[in-house]
């Protein structure tokens, strides 16, 4: 089987690839990547023999319509991650959210329908908006659109254009919708890299506003264990949720990282809050589950938390050049 990465380069995408080439050793793989601040050739290192990387950005129509004529309908697919997908980043500059995100996944729609290529969508729970902390009902795959920020609302875009291609054109796509990845070769950017790295190098760990707002933690590894499941048996057109029954605030999962990186647990500064900060996001699995048989292996978070802290001490390499940008840029917003 041949398949087609986009956004390959990136946090989840290069885990994608990694456990693919581990799990199904046969799969050819070429990621597309237009490798930004956000994607890295040295996620991909140890398997560059394996795959092929090409350097260019999904919004290139005859690019992708190329590396899609190359993919045999019968049996290939192309699996869609490629997306700018930092809210911070969204709220201070949309524009790259809107090429990318949208004109992106029209992009590739347009690829794939002229060649009637199977296509995975990969997209988030934040395009549910959020819901309040003692509400009972999680998210479900008929919980209305509600997104916030100018990220999540392309995200809502570009899961609407394909579940129109599919409805209008046949489009052979499915959707899943996943809460918030942790693991390896995250972008420091990002809530848990951020406070790790902040510790490693002599900073302070960071909290938005109080802290109450509560995120559905997945391991990335669970998280692509059930896109290929979806791949593989689910069924074309429908929109599945991912999510490991993860709730945690964010003062909580600070202060689990703080201790098991040996500082007190209180050693933090509290900073200003996110305009617009989603309170809290909750993904009902049971679909996934009862009718995919999809289950998670890492059950464990604080497990989870502490081979993830161990990554980052020993791959500093990786880390270290992004680190003062993105402090930087932190910088500017106040945070
Ligand atoms: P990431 O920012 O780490 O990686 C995104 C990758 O896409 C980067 O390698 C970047 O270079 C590439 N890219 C961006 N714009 C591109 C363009 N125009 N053309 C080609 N490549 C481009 O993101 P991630 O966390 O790995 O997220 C991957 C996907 O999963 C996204 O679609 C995101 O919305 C979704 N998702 C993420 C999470 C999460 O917790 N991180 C949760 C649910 C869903
Ligand atoms: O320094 C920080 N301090 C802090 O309190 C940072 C960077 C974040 N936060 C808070 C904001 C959020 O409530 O932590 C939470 C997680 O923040 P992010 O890592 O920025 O993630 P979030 O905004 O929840 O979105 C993530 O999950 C869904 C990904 O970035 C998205 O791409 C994905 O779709």
């Amino acid at each position: 089987m041949r398949l087609l990465v986009t956004g390959g380069a990136g946090f989840i995408g290069a885990n994608f690839v990694h456990s693919t080439l581990a799990r199904r050793p046969g799969t050819s793989i070429t990621v597309l990547d237009a490798l930004t601040y956000a994607g890295s050739r040295e996620s991909l290192a140890d398997v560059v023999g394996q795959i092929r990387l090409v350097q260019g950005d999904v919004t290139d129509a005859p690019l992708v319509g190329e590396l899609v004529a190359e993919l045999n309908p019968e049996r290939d697919a192309v699996v869609h991650f490629a997306a700018e997908t930092h809210v911070d980043n969204s709220l201070a500059d949309p524009e790259p959210f809107l090429r990318s995100n949208v004109i992106g996944t029209y992009t590739v729609l347009e690829a794939v329908r002229a060649r009637q290529v199977r296509l995975h969508h990969v997209s988030t729970d934040e395009v549910y908006g959020e819901l309040a902390l003692d509400d009972p009902q999680r998210f479900t795959e008929t919980t209305p659109y509600s997104p916030s920020s100018p990220y999540s609302s392309t995200k809502a875009a570009a899961d609407l254009l394909v579940r129109s291609w599919v409805r209008s054109y046949g489009v052979r796509a499915t959707i899943s919708n996943c809460s918030n990845n942790y693991g390896p070769y995250q972008h420091v950017e990002k809530f848990i890299p951020r406070q790790i790295t902040n510790l490693l190098t002599g900073r302070r760990a960071k909290l938005y506003g109080s802290g109450a707002n509560v995120r559905d933690w997945i391991h990335v590894d669970d998280h692509n264990s059930a896109v290929w499941q979806i791949m593989a048996g689910g069924q074309l057109g429908r929109t599945y949720l991912i999510g490991a029954e993860g709730e945690r605030d964010n003062r909580t999962v600070l202060r689990t990282i703080l201790r098991l990186m040996d500082f007190d647990p209180d050693d933090f500064d509290h900073v200003a809050d996110r305009p617009g900060h989603d309170l809290r996001y909750a993904i009902d699995p049971s679909a996934l589950r009862d009718e995919l048989g999809w289950q998670p292996e890492h059950h464990d978070f604080e497990a989870g938390l502490r081979a993830t802290i161990d990554w980052y001490r020993t791959h500093e390499s990786w880390w270290a050049p992004l680190k003062d940008a993105a402090e930087a840029r932190y910088a500017e917003l106040g945070r």
